[in-house]
């Protein structure tokens, strides 16, 4: 499922798309989940974007907790051995899931940002897997900046409290930031992957890897994704000043998780163990 030249191309890169890595049951099953949970949002669901049409851009998190389908899928599929040879890491534990959900027609885009600055984990060998469950062009696409994983700048990332309103979500990543480059505007600097993708496709990529897009869409065109992530060996619980989105320091300090320690516990398990 995961070559060498897999791995390699997400030390290098920080970004690997693997081909029809997940069966066709399993994006099924998840489609009917997503729905039930645009249906029954959560209290972490959100609206990003609503355009003058009425097209929206959700997004929730956290889900699998009470979603059986979304349980089975962090237990069952393939994706806890993927992140975790894809990291180089001798374990994988699950840290959370996210839902993005675009109405056909939808134009809006994610600004470009990194993950692991708004986490209340820090570490290196992160691996988020955005999967989506309707077949995807190129430039529809999410975006991911090649070889910006090992970036070493501390960027004052985009806030999407912006985009909710949502007290909860704010960060303000302080004084010490510098700006966030302007990929947009200077795309050709940069080295951008995005792909073609078909239902079974993942996208998988480092939690420091610069990303965004996935907008952008045809009239008839939704998107649905499925985004589990995943922690390896160097990761550890940080409690930010900064802000943190989504914020998991009551639940992680509910389950006896301090800053520093690795991740465990029913809440963040440890699904995939490297076998002697
Ligand atoms: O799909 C999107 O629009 C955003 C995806 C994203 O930011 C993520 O998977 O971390």
């Amino acid at each position: 499922m995961v070559t060498a030249d897999d791995i390699k191309t997400f030390s290098t890169d920080g970004v690997v798309c693997l081909r029809g890595v997940i069966g066709l049951d399993w994006i099924e099953r998840l489609k009917g989940g997503v729905e039930h949970t645009l249906a029954n949002p959560t209290e972490r669901s959100r609206l990003w974007h609503r355009d003058e049409q009425g097209r929206e851009s959700r997004y929730d998190s956290q889900v699998w907790r009470t979603q059986e389908v979304y349980r089975d899928f962090v237990f069952e599929s393939p994706l806890a051995e993927i992140a975790g040879r894809l990291m180089q890491s001798s374990r994988a534990n699950f840290f959370f899931d996210a839902m993005f959900a675009r109405s056909p027609g939808t134009g809006f885009r994610t600004p470009f940002h990194q993950d692991e600055p708004f986490w209340s984990i820090e570490g290196f060998q992160t691996c988020s897997s955005w999967m989506p469950l309707v077949p995807v062009s190129k430039k529809s696409c999410l975006e991911i900046v090649k070889g910006s994983h090992r970036w070493t700048e501390y960027f004052d990332q985009a806030n999407f409290g912006d985009l909710t309103g949502d007290e909860r979500d704010q960060v303000d990543f302080g004084d010490d930031a510098v700006p966030f480059p302007d990929i947009e505007g200077n795309r050709a600097d940069y080295d951008i992957a995005s792909f073609d993708m078909e239902p079974g496709d993942v996208i998988c990529f480092n939690g420091r890897s610069v990303h965004g897009g996935s907008g952008n869409l045809p009239e008839d065109r939704e998107l649905r994704v499925f985004n589990t992530k995943w922690a390896g060996d160097d990761a550890r619980v940080v409690f930010r000043k900064t802000g943190m989105d989504p914020d998991h320091e009551q639940a992680m300090t509910e389950v006896g998780l301090r800053p520093g320690d690795r991740l465990g516990t029913d809440l963040y398990p440890e699904v995939w163990r490297q076998s002697a």
